[in-house]
């Protein structure tokens, strides 16, 4: 049993680096995303391929997926296999314009199918209604580890392997799939792994403070998760992603401590929502927690949603307004979905998408207020 499309997509790109095609690896700018690229990008190099390009759409200036400028900025490569990684499956419009442009796309995707797939020439996704495989919950990195080892078969060598363990450990933790089955395996293989990583990035962070001092590699783990989370991107690579596929310890060291600085800045801005936020909530008696703003920087307010939603136990949308639309992210308590939430009121949204507990939204201005009455007629 194999996750639908799996041998498909790995045949797809075993031709195109025999054909010397172009190929462009496509991620969202998370920690997931970030090391599904190098896990692919590792794969396809070993087996002397290489990639044209890799892109990272920056969220907070041109949302999030595929996006219009990140196909206009990549335009110049084609023809090209482009294969988006932990986005994509939401894309319909944007696949439709990719396939215009010249790509052939190929989506490795996770996120929750919405009423139809996109135009894509192979889709990967557990969550595809005619997906048999018993497991669903991989975060995209573990589908791409599989992906991979399909790709390489033998020649996926033991350190390699544990390498990629390693990142798909930090993905299926920092992307808070629940850990269960495969997932409980690729995370105690992968900090095992992980305690003597060759990857200066990795390396870096266990060498100095405050991570060494931690006990235990769990609490090691998951403050280096918060700190890759942190957005930084440069000339459109996430830090996560420089960190993480840099060969330099020198690099590395930068890098982290620029996080470590920025984590700093962050944490007290989080602090700052978060008041705002329970400071407008102590006179609503509103079903959901539906609040926004101009100064609700995107990259923070997901971090507030969450703590939001779980101290209330009610849905949190959260949104950053901008002139004429705004993006949103949303946390819902255990036992609603999310996506199928926003699924009946998407009428009013530009496009919407993610995972049952977690997920974000566009929509324009005008819009917001019957969106908040819809989530909460729907909601009852
Ligand atoms: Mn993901």
């Amino acid at each position: 049993m194999e996750i639908k499309n799996i041998k498909k997509a790995a045949q797809r790109i075993i031709k195109a680096i025999k054909n010397k095609e172009k190929i462009i690896l496509y991620g969202d700018a998370d920690l997931d995303g970030a090391t599904s690229v190098i896990i692919l990008q590792d794969s396809i190099r070993s087996l002397g391929g290489e990639i044209s390009a890799v892109y990272f759409p920056d969220r907070e200036i041109e949302g999030y997926g595929i996006t219009e400028k990140g196909l206009n900025f990549l335009k110049k490569e084609t023809p090209a296999l482009l294969i988006a990684l932990d986005c994509g499956i939401g894309n319909f419009k944007e696949v439709k314009l990719a396939k215009s442009l010249g790509f052939e796309v190929m989506i490795i995707d996770h996120h929750e199918i919405l009423d139809k797939l996109p135009a894509a020439k192979i889709i990967i996704d557990p969550k595809q209604k005619d997906d048999r495989y018993p497991f669903k919950y991989f975060a995209c990195a573990g589908v791409v580890f599989k992906l991979s080892e399909t790709i390489l078969g033998n020649k996926l060598t033991e350190s390699l392997r544990r390498n990629f363990l390693e990142l798909v450990a930090l993905a299926t933790i920092g992307d808070m799939m629940p850990q269960e089955s495969e997932n409980k395996i690729f995370i105690e293989e992968g900090l095992s792994f992980l305690k003597s990583s060759w990857r200066p990035g990795i390396k870096t962070f266990l060498e100095i403070e405050p991570f060494k001092s931690y006990p235990g590699i769990n609490q090691k783990v998951s403050k280096i998760i918060s700190i890759l989370n942190i957005r930084d991107v440069k000339s459109n690579l996430p830090a996560s992603f420089r960190l993480l596929s840099s060969y330099s310890s020198k690099e590395a060291e930068g890098i982290v401590k620029d996080l470590l600085k920025k984590a700093e800045r962050r944490k007290e801005k989080i602090e700052e929502i978060k008041a705002e936020v329970e400071k407008r909530l102590e006179v609503k008696e509103d079903p959901i927690i539906f609040e926004g703003g101009a100064d609700f920087d995107l990259t923070l307010i997901s971090s507030v949603a969450s703590s939001t939603c779980q101290k209330h136990l009610k849905p949190a949308f959260l949104y950053k307004k901008m002139m004429k639309e705004s993006h949103g992210t949303v946390r819902v308590p255990k036992g609603i979905n999310s996506v199928s939430l926003m699924k009946k009121c998407s009428e009013y949204l530009l496009t919407y998408g993610g995972h049952a507990q977690a997920s974000g939204f566009r929509i324009k201005n005008e819009n917001l207020e019957k969106f908040k009455k819809c989530l909460i007629k729907n909601l009852r």
